[in-house]
């Protein structure tokens, strides 16, 4: 479980340095004197690094939502980047959000990153991540970071991603700065912020990730970026998706739709993370055409088929904030918030906006 750059020569795992429990070990590399990695220096060195495994294992995760961070050194993470310009990452997840680690090694990278790999998967809908120090030579992403995660070995970009605050993409993204990235619940033993490096010398700095699973709504207000699942699923058979930048919108660029001219019920659902016995208040706001009859609108929690809380609506002439406060049962750890309507056969629509759970 190390993420090893092998550009190397000589690359060896000695077996005189073998522990006896057979996990314990060093790696030898060297890198040229002549290729810029021994400056001052003329000769090969004996180069060793602790290298420790750790059996994976593909058990589901277990974990329920909490403030923990699951990158804690206790979990058995293990701290990866693109390089380490100190040699180590224990700062990564040391629980101080001051200092600085780069990945400044005079290479024009395509990318950077900082992350971890944990021996099992973990169940995560929240990343933190802490920059370190900034100057014009670098510190900063160009552009958005994004969060991948592992996927059968492989690295996967993670859909519906929101950041906040917004990334500014230079070096006013400033040092020990904390941006928090949320996203639908995704089960993983690897997850990493990664982007292109900014400044004249191309690199990126950290002060700290942290790693939650926590109670959440994604992408309440339609803007997030990311390749991968959506945040919202569409139940029903109306025409549904989400309007871009059409002036629709009750706050950011986008929100999502429904519209038929059949009958039935359609809504946009999410499933929410929530921990047993908390009282959560959950918003949303929506504006439905003058063809929805009163009390045809609905818009609640549920678990299952079983409301917990719901608000019925009908047309407005614009948005409307609709709330529901509810407390969730002993062994309820996932609930289902969503917006729709019974539609009365006309040409009959809904716009939805900023959905929150506090
Ligand atoms: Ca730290
Ligand atoms: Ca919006």
């Amino acid at each position: 479980m190390v993420d090893l750059e092998v550009r190397r020569l000589g690359v060896t795992i000695p077996s005189k340095f073998v522990q006896p429990d057979g996990k314990t070990m060093y790696l030898q590399a060297n890198v040229c004197p002549c290729g810029g990695g021994g400056i001052g220096t003329s000769v090969y060195n004996f180069n060793l690094r602790k290298l420790v495994l750790t059996p994976g294992s593909d058990a589901p995760a277990t974990e329920l939502p909490s403030d923990a961070n699951l990158a804690a050194p206790a979990s058995g993470a293990v701290a990866i980047s693109k390089s380490s310009q100190s040699g180590s990452l224990a700062l990564l997840n040391d629980g101080v959000t001051t200092g600085s680690e780069t990945d400044s090694d005079d290479e024009v990278k395509g990318a950077s990153w900082w992350g971890y790999e944990w021996p099992a998967k973990h169940r995560i809908n929240r990343v933190e991540f802490t920059s370190g120090a900034v100057s014009a030579q670098g510190g900063y992403f160009t552009g958005r970071p994004r969060v991948q995660v592992k996927v059968d070995g492989s690295w996967v970009e993670v859909g519906a991603q929101s950041v906040s605050p917004a990334y500014p993409g230079d070096a006013s993204a400033g040092a020990n700065t904390t941006y928090t990235l949320t996203f639908p619940t995704v089960e993983t033993d690897g997850i990493r912020v990664i982007g292109l490096p900014g400044g004249t010398r191309s690199f990126t700095s950290v002060a700290e990730v942290a790693v939650r699973y926590v109670a959440q709504l994604a992408d309440g207000g339609f803007e997030a970026f990311g390749s991968g699942k959506p945040a919202w699923i569409f139940e029903g058979t109306a025409a549904n998706g989400v309007d871009r930048g059409l002036g629709f919108a009750h706050s950011g660029a986008n929100n999502g739709w429904i519209r038929t001219s059949g009958t039935g019920w359609s809504a946009l659902t999410q499933k929410v993370p929530v921990v047993p016995g908390t009282t959560y208040k959950v918003g949303s706001w929506i504006n439905a055409s003058a063809g929805l009859p009163d009390g045809q609108g609905r818009f609640g929690v549920r678990v299952g088929s079983q409301d917990l809380a719901s608000k019925t609506f009908g047309a407005s002439t614009g948005y409307v904030h609709h709330e529901v406060t509810v407390t969730i049962p002993a062994g309820v750890h996932e609930v289902t918030v969503y917006a729709g309507f019974n539609a009365p056969g006309t040409d009959t629509w809904i716009q939805l906006d900023d959905f929150t759970i506090d």
